[in-house]
């Protein structure tokens, strides 16, 4: 190979990074291999992807950097945090005006901010990507989601939507998202969001298992089956394949996987981002603390032994019940969604991007651990009204709420009636009914307010923007019901 005719150098051979290069290599890319530890760019080329005659490796930057045609483009796939800085740092000196440096990392968005515009102020062009499906996406195809610079685009599209997943029409789960943090932002709220799937998922099969004493096998059944209709999906597809996995002694293995669950920091950062923005992304917050709470397993133990609750046994219409659980977990779904993208447009107004939320959809249509037929729905949505303010107003999504209501209450009753804690189905139906009320008991809220701190209210006869206090306990001087702008 001589110098300048790699298409693009990865950096950072952890599985992810390596099958990304396979699956470039695979759809015909020269891809430059380097990583901080060196011997594992030869140990790369002496397994996995031994016999590639398009895959290269470096034993330094300047290196790897030498190989590329220009503009440069180098991809980052390391550790998130400091290693980025710094492989920035050293590339620097490498590149010239136009190259492209990528993180593919799961990267926060402020940091993709910040690096955005620091290397475009040097006159480099920076993309920060979300890259999801885990080991088996990157190598047979993951969704992609790329922000950053604008002019960057055009440099990468072609070998970003050739690796990227196919939804089942063929078209590629990678658009370009927008300017700057937009993409690490889109890829975090899908992750704030598969934490919601997972914990709807969950509180469905609690409900089913101790309220109507499914056992593990019907349980399985239950989850293929509904995999078949409107809930088709990897998560309750994978679900139907756990609860059907034995352990080495015959029995369901999900019995003995200890309940206290870990996380790594994406919902969190959704459900943070969400509180800073001021929007209701419940769900999403529940399902974080739900992981929270999970993990006092010692606590919950020693609890357990004094704390009471209803010892009762679902005892009505079993697959009656059952099919309510199912149109619960859609229609909770549908709120889960719906206050996903309220919080995208929201980050949108605050950072300036320009977000194509139909094209969200279809990049996370296939490839990614949210990827479901439902997601089709949505993309559908956008098509039909593409400055949508609100899933939940789409036609579609509105029959469904609708017609699924009447078993979202029921089993949300059921539930709190049996003690079965559902945090995401109830959380839902509050977003859901707090949505739908024209008026609300926050006037009281402004009262208690202005009562203790002349905080202000507005009033319902008068223009918005009107500010009014009252003197509430006629004591405490002169304060007459007095007006002004705001
Ligand atoms: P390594 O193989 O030399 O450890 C995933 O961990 C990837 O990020 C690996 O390629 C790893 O390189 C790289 N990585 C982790 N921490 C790093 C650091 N502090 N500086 C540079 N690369 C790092």
């Amino acid at each position: 190979m001589t110098e300048g005719r790699a298409d693009i150098a990865l950096i950072g051979l952890a599985v992810m990074g390596q099958n990304l290069i396979l699956n470039m290599a695979d759809h015909g890319y020269t891809v430059v291999a380097f990583n901080r530890t060196v011997s594992t760019v030869d140990e790369f080329l002496a397994h996995a992807a031994a016999g590639r005659k398009n895959v290269l490796g470096a034993h330094s930057l300047d290196a790897a950097v030498e190989l590329l045609e220009r503009p440069r483009k180098v991809m980052l796939m390391v550790k998130a945090g400091r290693p980025v800085d710094d492989f920035i740092e050293l590339l620097l000196p490498h590149l010239e005006p136009g190259d492209v440096i990528i993180d593919g990392g799961n990267s926060h968005f402020p940091d993709t901010i910040r690096r955005t515009r620091s290397l475009e102020q040097q006159g480099l062009l920076y993309v920060g990507t979300g890259v999801s499906g885990g080991e088996e996406g990157a190598r047979r195809g993951p969704s992609l989601m790329p922000g950053g610079s604008p002019e960057a685009w055009p440099l990468v599209k072609d070998i970003f939507q050739s690796i990227a997943a196919k939804t089942p029409d063929g078209e590629p789960c990678c658009d370009w998202v927008g300017e700057d943090g937009a993409g690490h932002y889109v890829k975090m709220t899908h992750n704030g969001i598969e934490y919601g799937d997972m914990q709807l998922i969950c509180e469905a099969y609690q409900l089913l298992r101790e309220g109507l004493g499914l056992s593990v096998d019907e349980l399985q059944q239950v989850f293929a089956a509904w995999n078949e209709g409107e809930l088709d999906s990897y998560l309750i597809e994978i679900t139907a394949h756990i609860l059907g996995h034995r352990d080495e002694d015959g029995e369901p293995l999900v019995d003995k996987i200890l309940d206290a669950a870990g996380q790594k920091g994406t919902g969190k950062w959704t459900g943070i981002s969400s509180l800073d923005l001021g929007v209701p992304v419940t769900l999403i917050a529940e399902a974080v603390y739900a992981r929270s709470l999970s993990a006092m397993k010692d606590e919950r133990v020693a609890a357990a032994q004094v704390l009471t609750g209803p010892d009762a046994r679902f005892d009505g219409d079993r697959d009656a019940f059952l099919e309510d659980v199912r149109q619960a977990l859609y229609a909770a779904k549908i709120v889960s969604y719906t206050q996903g993208y309220m919080l995208m447009r929201e980050a949108a107004r605050e950072h300036g991007w320009h977000l194509n939320y139909g094209a969200i959809a279809l990049m996370w249509r296939g490839g990614c651990i949210i990827r479901s037929a439902f997601l089709g729905k949505i993309e559908e949505a956008f098509d039909r009204t593409p400055d949508l303010q609100n899933l939940l107003l789409d036609r579609y999504f509105e029959d469904v709420v609708t017609r699924c209501q009447p078993s979202w209450r029921r089993v949300v009753t059921q539930a709190v009636q049996l003690g079965i804690p559902v945090p995401a189905l109830s959380t839902a139906l509050a977003f859901y009914d707090g949505y739908r009320s024209a008026r609300l008991p926050a006037n009281l809220l402004q009262a208690q307010r202005d009562y203790f701190g002349a905080h202000t209210y507005e009033r319902v006869d008068r223009p918005r923007g009107e500010l009014f206090h009252t003197n509430w306990t006629g004591t405490g001087g002169k304060v007459a019901s007095s007006s002004y702008n705001a």
